[in-house]
């Protein structure tokens, strides 16, 4: 299988790094949505990162489904999601609000670093400045002061934090206090000091 798209995206980082983590091979090939569109067109029309080419080569997208597919060829006790009943909900919501902090991020760059000055709207950045800010603020109350969410290891959970924090240090620098996020700030650099997530330096 090979993953196809920049580890500047935090929904390809979330990949490569939980597949390591799994336990699961993956091939990866950089290929930017914005400076190699005919090529990422090549590979899937839509020019959506991540792709995964998959060994019959066949394409998968979404950093979600993708995950889904991979974890189901993990050993068990290598998935990174409960396989089923009240922790499994969990870590689902938690995944589910770290995706919205990675979305939201994603949002705001574009409006800074893509949208020409003139065309900006400024209540539109405000609206997802402030859900930005609430997303973290739930993942702050949700880590524990140590360790992992999922306990004696990380889990879908735990990736899908640090790599959302990560990212949006890197693209909105100054955006949001650390000094407002101590637990999230520390769980973050606990996560960038695993091997796992060092093979995978943002790009
Ligand atoms: N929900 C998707 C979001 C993926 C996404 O938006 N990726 C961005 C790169 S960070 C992309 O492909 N942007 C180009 C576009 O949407 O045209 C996932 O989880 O994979």
């Amino acid at each position: 299988m090979k993953l196809i798209g920049m580890l500047d995206s935090p929904y390809v980082r979330r990949v490569a790094v939980s597949a390591r983590l799994m336990g699961v091979a993956l091939e990866h090939e950089s290929v930017s949505v914005f400076r190699h569109m005919d090529r990422f067109a090549a590979i899937n029309p839509l020019i959506k990162a991540p792709t995964l080419i998959c060994d019959d080569g066949g394409i998968l997208m979404d950093s979600t489904l993708i995950l889904d597919h991979v974890e189901a060829q993990a050993a068990a006790n290598r998935r990174l999601t409960p396989a089923a009943g009240p922790a499994r909900q969990q870590t689902l919501y938690r995944v589910g609000v770290a995706l919205v902090a990675m979305e939201k991020a994603v949002q705001w760059y574009y409006e800074v670093a893509l949208r020409p000055e003139a065309k900006r709207w400024d209540d539109w950045i405000a609206r997802i400045s402030q859900q930005l800010q609430r997303a973290f603020e739930l993942i702050e109350a949700a880590l524990p002061a140590d360790g992992w969410l999922g306990e004696d290891r990380p889990d879908a959970a735990d990736v899908a934090c640090a790599i959302a924090w990560r990212f949006t240090h890197l693209v909105l620098p100054g955006k949001l206090d650390p000094a407002h996020f101590p637990r999230v700030a520390a769980h973050s650099t606990r996560a960038e000091a695993l091997p796992e997530f060092a093979a995978c330096p943002l790009e």
